[in-house]
């Protein structure tokens, strides 16, 4: 099964054709960026490079799937992101649909569960319908969780779970002396899944109010190429630095 998946990749990603395909991150996060940039690059529009970077989502889907990963985390669209010119904007809340229409036959076939974090405040009503599918299309599923942040900030995520933990202890349910780590990790958007084992960005080297509690102590990989041009290889390529890293610490 290792060696498989070893002699999936081409020449260029493979240093060695020995590499064992062990300590696969369980949960990988990705924050997808450069697609604006990528199209201008192309004398395109930025929504052309949105499109494109489909085609990434969909190449790196089926390498996590086919890896055994058992989360990744997409970041598709911040809080910030409203700052953008509204044609932008607009047309990015269309993609939720067109990714389904393109994309949910063969994620039911592959047993792909969509989960979402971030909040529907401000979200289109036709962008929340076509989340509303996706989500109830995969939610008996059970293999791969495919989980879009999608109007997502994580400051905003720890405000609000403070804000419940403090309505639980003002209403009795809790006391000050159960607030601990894990507790704080239950009130979380995130509840439910484990932390990020191995976080990518692609063209920028920050974090940008991404899951900044959960990253505590992931692994960060950063690639220099836009998100359009982010493929299989630069995916695998991510996955055999995080168990180079895993390793090396295990040896000390
Ligand atoms: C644009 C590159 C899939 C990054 C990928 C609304 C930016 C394409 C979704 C999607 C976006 C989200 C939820 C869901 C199903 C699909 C998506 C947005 C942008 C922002 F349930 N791609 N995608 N959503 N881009």
């Amino acid at each position: 099964m290792l060696q498989k998946i070893s002699n999936l990749m081409n020449r260029q990603t493979k240093e060695d054709g020995h590499i064992p395909l062990e300590n696969i991150p369980q949960h990988v996060a990705i924050i997808m960026d450069g697609n604006g940039r990528w199209a201008k690059q192309r004398g395109l529009p930025r929504v052309a490079g949105h499109r494109e970077g489909m085609k990434s989502v969909r190449e790196v889907t089926r390498a996590a799937d086919e890896l055994g990963v058992k989360v990744l985390t997409l970041y598709a669209f911040s809080t910030e992101n409203w700052k953008r010119p509204k044609d932008e904007v607009d047309y990015l809340m269309k993609l939720p649909q067109d990714y389904i229409n393109l994309e949910l036959e063969e994620l039911i076939e592959k047993n792909v569960q969509i989960r979402l974090i971030g909040t529907e405040e401000g979200l289109p009503k036709h962008t929340l319908e076509a989340l509303k599918i996706a989500r109830e299309k995969t939610q008996e599923n059970t293999g791969l969780i495919l989980n879009f942040a999608l109007n997502y900030g994580s400051r905003a995520e720890i405000v609000q779970s403070v804000k419940d933990i403090a309505t639980k202890v003002k209403t009795g349910e809790l006391e000050v002396k159960d607030i601990d780590e894990s507790l704080v990790q239950t009130h979380l958007l995130t509840n439910g899944l484990t932390d990020p084992d191995l976080l990518i960005r692609t063209k920028e080297i920050r974090l940008s109010n991404f899951m900044l509690w959960q990253l505590a102590y992931t692994e960060l990989y950063f690639s220099d190429v836009y998100w359009p041009e982010f493929s299989r290889d630069h995916f695998l390529k991510a996955i055999l630095e995080y168990q180079r890293r895993v390793r090396r610490y295990g040896s000390v």
